[in-house]
C-alpha cells in the first residue's frame, strides 16, 4: 500500500507534461527567407538581445574580451579561434552574443521564487519562458513528496548525495553525465571520481552529437578527431559542407570559408534545405559587412533528401572512377592510396555494380548536379570536407563518414595541408570532455595511465552512454543520476519514456546555470546546484583562476571569466567534484581532493601525468593562443587498425529509404534563436520563421497532395516499437525542401524520436531519421496524450 504522501506525488507527476503541449498557437508569421547569413541584421540582433535583458554593460564588456587572447572562450560553439589575427571588435558573432546574454543576465532565480512556485506551475511554462527566469543562485532540494524545491546548505546537498551514494547495490547503479561546456579541468576530475567511486557509467552530449564521428574516424584513419586546423581552410581547393548549418551553429566558421574563397576555395553544400549561412555571407566584422556588400559562398548546392547522402557519395565516386579511367593518375593519388591506405581493390569492385541513374534517384539529386560535383572534385588534391548533424544523427551516420573518408582517400586529400576531415563540433568543450576521458568506454591504455598514477584500480566494464542510461533508468539498473550541465531530459529521445524513467530515479542531481525543464521533470528526490558560468570570474584563494578547453581543432586554450557572479553561494565545477568525492568516498580515497579543491594548476599537473599531449600543461595554456594536441593523422601518419600503420577504406551500404503512402520523413533541427534545448527567442530569422516554433516543414506538392495547406494545424505521429508517439499541434509551413522530407524543430518533437532509433555502431539518437504521419489536428488529441 502506498502511504497517502507517496499517492500525492504519484498523481501530482503524472500531471506534470513532460514536453510542451500547448493548446494553442501564436500567431506565425512568415518573414523573407534570407539567401545570406549575419551583415547588419545580424549584429542588430545580437546587441538588441543585450539590451532587452538590461545586461548590456556587463554583456557588452564581456564581449570584448570574448574569444580573444587572455579573456574567456566562447561557450557557445566550439569553432576555433584565428591563431593571430582577431578581430578588435571581439571575435565573437550574434549566436555567441545571444550565448552570453543569457548567461550575463543579472536576473536571478532564488529561494523566495521557488517558494513562490510549485514545481507543477513552473512545468506549465513553456521552455522559452523558463529559461528567462534568471540565473540559478541558491543550492535548492526537492525532498521525496515535496511540490516545491526549497533550499539547502552546500554541506547538507553534498551529505544526501554521498548517502544516496553509499548505499546503492553497486557503483553502476549510478550514472554521471556531462553537457559539453566542462573545462578539462572539472572534467578530469569528473570522470576520476566516478572511476574511484567505481563506474563507467559516463553518458555524455557526445552520445548525441559526434559519437558517430568519432567511431567512424576512429577506424579509419586511427583519432576519433578532425585532421584539420583554422590555417587548411585559408588555403585549400574545395570545401564540401555536408549535414550541417554554419550561419547558424557556428557563425566564426564563416569568416573561414569567406577567407579560403577569397583565396580561390570552391564550396559545394549538401543539405536538404538551402540555409542562408551555406548560401551566402556578409561579414559583420568587417566594414564591407556593415555596409551590406559581401558574397555568395557555396558554388554548387546539392538538395539532398534526408538520408539521401550515402547515394549521393557512392555516385560521385562511380564518377571519379570513370574519370580516372579516362584521364590516368590524374584523378586518384596512386602513391597514397599504395603507401598509405588498404582495402582500395574491394572498395573499387563495388562500383561494377552500381548505377549512376538509380543513385542520382536514391539520393534525390539531379544527375546533372552530381556530375558537376564529381568534376569539381576530381582535379582538385587540397579538398575539405565538413560535416554536423545532418549526418551524425541518420541511421547509417558512421557509414556515411566511412564514405566521406573513402572519397579523401582516393583523392589523397587526408594528412597534408589544405586537406582533411573536419567534423564541426557542437558544444565548446565536448572535444576536450573526451580528451579527459569523460567517455563511458574508455580504453586500457588510458586507465592503466591513471592507475599508474594515482594508484587506485578503476573499473575496466564499459559503462551505459546516453541511450543506454535511459534505458537503465527505467529498469531501475540505474538509480541515481548526476548531471553536470545540459538538460537531459529534453535533450534526449523519446521525451515520454524518457520521462516515465526519471521519475523511478531515487536521486537526480543538476549542476545548472539556469532553471530548465530537466529540473522539473525529476527524481523521487531532486537536487539543483547553482555553478559559475563560462564568462563569470572563477575567483579560488583571492585569485582569478584560468580554466582550459579543446576546440573542434584540438587546440587547448586558457579561458578567464571577466563578469562580477551575481550570487556568492556559486562553487565552481571543479570544487563540487572535489567536495562530492570528498563526501562519499572520505578515508576510502587514495586521491587528494583538497589539493584539486584549491588549485587549478594542481589539476593540470595530474593531467600532465595522466594523458598524453599536455606536457608542460601549466605552462603552455598560458601562452598567447594555447597549444595545439597531437594528431597523428594530420601528418599523414594513420593507423585504422593496431596491425597496419595505414588509413582503411570501408565497405559501406546504401540503405534503403521505403515509405508507406503516408508516411513522411522528418528531420529535427535547430531554429537560429536557441541553443539546443535553450530557447533564446522566437525568431527563426533566416528561414523567415517568427513567433512560433510549433512548425512543420513541407514541401508545396506534398501538402497538396495530402490535401492540407500551408497554415493548417497537424499533429504528428510516430509509430516505432508500435508505440504511437505523439506531438500535439503543429503549423504546417510550405518551404523549399524535398518531396516527402519534412523538418521540425528540436526538443519540440523530442517526443516522437523512439529511444530504439539509434544510429549503428554509434548508439546515438537517429534524431534526423524520424519516420511520421501528419494528420489535421484533432483537439480531442490531449486526452489520448493524458492516458499515455
Ligand atoms: N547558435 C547555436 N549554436 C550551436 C548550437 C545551437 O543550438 N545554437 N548547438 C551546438 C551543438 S551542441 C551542435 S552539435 C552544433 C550543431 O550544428 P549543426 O550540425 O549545424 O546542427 P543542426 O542544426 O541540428 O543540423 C544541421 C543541418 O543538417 C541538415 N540535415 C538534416 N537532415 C539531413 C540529411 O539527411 N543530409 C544532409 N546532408 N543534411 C541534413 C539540416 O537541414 C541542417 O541544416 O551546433 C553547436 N552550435
Ligand atoms: N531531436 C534532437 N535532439 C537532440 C539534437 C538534435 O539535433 N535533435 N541534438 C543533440 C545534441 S548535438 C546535443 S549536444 C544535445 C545537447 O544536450 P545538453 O548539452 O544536455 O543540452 P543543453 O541544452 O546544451 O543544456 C543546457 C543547460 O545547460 C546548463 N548550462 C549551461 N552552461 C553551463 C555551464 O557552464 N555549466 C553547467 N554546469 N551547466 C551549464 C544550463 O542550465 C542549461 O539549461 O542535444 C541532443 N538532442
Ligand atoms: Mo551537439
Amino acid at each position: 500500500m502506498k502511504n497517502d504522501q507517496q499517492q500525492n506525488t504519484d498523481d501530482l507527476t503524472h500531471k506534470l507534461p513532460e514536453a510542451e503541449n500547448p493548446y494553442q498557437l501564436s500567431k506565425l508569421k512568415l518573414t523573407k527567407v534570407e539567401k545570406w547569413a549575419a551583415g547588419v541584421p545580424a549584429v542588430m540582433a545580437a546587441v538588441s538581445d543585450l539590451i532587452e535583458d538590461k545586461t548590456v554593460l556587463r554583456g557588452g564588456k564581456a564581449l570584448f574580451k570574448m574569444n580573444q587572447m587572455g579573456g574567456f572562450d566562447c561557450s557557445s560553439c566550439a569553432w576555433p579561434d584565428p591563431d593571430d589575427d582577431r578581430s578588435p571588435l571581439g571575435e565573437y558573432c550574434e549566436n555567441g552574443a545571444k550565448a552570453l546574454a543569457e548567461e550575463a543576465t543579472t536576473k536571478k532565480v532564488t529561494a523566495a521564487f521557488f517558494k513562490e512556485n510549485s514545481v507543477y506551475s513552473l512545468s506549465q511554462l513553456d521552455d522559452y519562458q523558463i529559461g528567462k527566469m534568471g540565473r540559478l543562485t541558491e543550492p535548492m532540494y526537492l525532498p521525496v513528496g515535496g511540490t516545491h524545491y526549497q533550499p539547502i546548505s552546500w554541506n547538507d546537498a553534498f551529505a544526501k548525495i554521498a548517502s544516496h551514494l553509499n548505499a546503492l547495490e553497486s557503483p553502476n547503479e549510478a550514472a554521471f553525465y556531462t553537457s559539453g561546456r566542462t573545462s578539462n579541468e572539472a572534467s578530469f576530475l569528473y570522470q576520476l571520481f566516478a572511476k574511484e567511486f567505481g563506474t563507467n557509467n559516463m553518458p555524455d552530449c557526445s552520445n548525441m552529437c559526434h559519437e558517430t564521428s568519432g567511431t567512424a574516424l576512429k577506424t579509419t584513419i586511427g583519432i576519433g578527431k578532425g585532421t584539420v586546423t583554422l590555417e587548411d581552410f585559408y588555403d585549400t581547393d574545395l570545401i564540401i559542407i555536408i549535414g550541417q548549418n554554419p550561419g547558424t551553429n557556428a557563425p566564426r566558421m564563416l569568416s573561414a570559408l569567406e577567407k579560403g574563397k577569397k583565396n580561390g576555395a570552391k564550396i559545394i553544400a549538401v543539405n536538404p534545405l538551402p540555409e542562408a549561412g551555406l548560401m551566402g555571407f556578409h561579414n559583420p566584422q568587417a566594414i564591407k559587412g556593415i555596409i551590406g556588400s559581401g558574397g555568395k559562398l557555396t558554388d554548387l548546392f546539392l538538395p539532398i533528401k534526408i538520408n539521401g547522402d550515402m547515394a549521393l557519395l557512392k555516385a560521385i565516386e562511380l564518377l571519379l572512377i570513370e574519370m580516372e579511367k579516362k584521364n590516368p593518375g590524374q584523378v586518384f593519388d596512386h602513391e597514397f592510396i599504395k603507401d598509405k591506405t588498404t582495402g582500395f581493390e574491394n572498395f573499387q569492385k563495388q562500383f561494377e555494380n552500381l548505377n549512376l541513374d538509380h543513385l542520382a534517384f536514391l539520393s534525390g539529386v539531379s544527375k546533372d548536379l552530381i556530375i558537376e560535383a564529381a568534376e569539381m572534385i576530381a582535379f582538385k588534391k587540397r579538398i575539405i570536407i565538413c560535416w554536423g548533424m545532418g549526418l551524425t544523427q541518420q541511421p547509417n551516420g558512421v557509414d556515411m563518414i566511412r564514405e566521406i573518408v573513402n572519397i579523401l582517400l582516393i583523392k589523397g586529400s587526408i594528412g597534408k595541408p589544405g586537406a582533411g576531415v573536419c567534423p564541426v563540433r557542437g558544444h565548446s568543450n565536448v572535444q576536450g570532455n573526451r580528451t579527459m576521458m569523460i567517455d563511458e568506454k574508455p580504453t586500457n591504455e588510458q586507465l592503466d595511465r591513471l592507475q599508474a598514477y594515482f594508484g587506485f584500480n578503476p573499473p575496466r566494464d564499459h559503462g551505459y552512454d546516453v541511450v543506454g542510461t535511459i534505458k537503465a533508468i527505467h529498469e531501475e539498473k540505474v538509480k541515481v543520476m548526476f548531471c553536470m550541465g545540459g538538460n537531459f531530459l529534453s535533450a534526449a529521445p523519446d521525451t515520454t519514456y524518457t520521462a516515465e524513467a526519471f521519475r523511478k530515479l531515487k536521486l537526480l542531481v543538476c549542476v545548472s546555470t539556469k532553471l530548465n525543464r530537466g529540473h522539473l521533470i525529476h527524481g523521487k528526490e531532486s537536487l539543483i546546484l547553482p555553478t559559475l558560468s563560462r564568462s563569470d570570474m572563477d575567483i579560488v584563494n583571492n585569485e582569478i583562476q584560468i580554466i582550459s578547453t579543446e576546440n573542434s581543432m584540438g587546440v587547448v586554450q586558457s579561458s578567464k571569466g571577466v563578469l562580477q557572479p551575481i550570487s556568492d553561494q556559486f562553487l565552481n565545477e571543479t570544487q563540487i567534484v572535489c567536495r562530492m568525492a570528498i563526501a562519499t568516498l572520505g578515508e576510502k580515497s587514495v586521491i587528494n581532493w583538497p589539493l584539486y579543491h584549491d588549485s587549478y594548476d594542481a589539476v593540470r599537473d595530474a593531467i600532465e601525468n595522466c594523458i598524453p599531449g599536455f606536457e608542460n600543461y601549466n605552462v603552455r595554456v598560458r601562452e598567447k593562443g594555447g597549444f595545439y594536441l597531437p594528431n597523428a593523422p594530420r601528418d599523414g601518419q594513420f593507423k585504422a587498425k593496431e596491425s597496419a600503420n595505414r588509413a582503411s577504406f570501408t565497405l559501406t551500404e546504401i540503405p534503403d529509404n521505403e515509405l508507406e503512402a503516408d508516411e513522411y520523413m522528418m528531420a529535427t533541427t535547430r531554429t537560429h534563436d536557441q541553443f539546443n534545448t535553450t530557447i533564446y527567442g522566437m525568431d527563426d530569422r533566416y528561414r523567415g520563421i517568427k513567433n512560433e516554433r510549433r512548425v512543420i516543414f513541407m514541401n508545396q506538392k506534398d501538402i497538396d497532395k495530402a490535401g492540407f495547406k500551408a497554415g493548417d494545424k497537424v499533429d504528428l505521429f510516430n509509430y516505432n516499437d508500435g508505440i504511437e508517439r505523439i506531438a500535439p499541434l503543429f503549423l504546417i509551413v510550405s518551404y523549399q525542401i524535398p518531396e516527402r522530407n519534412t523538418v521540425t524543430y528540436f526538443p519540440e518533437t523530442n517526443v516522437l524520436v523512439s529511444v530504439n532509433n539509434v544510429v549503428k555502431e554509434s548508439n546515438m539518437p537517429a534524431s534526423k531519421y524520424v519516420k511520421i504521419k501528419v494528420k489535421k489536428h484533432d483537439p480531442a488529441i490531449y486526452e489520448k496524450i493524458k492516458r499515455m
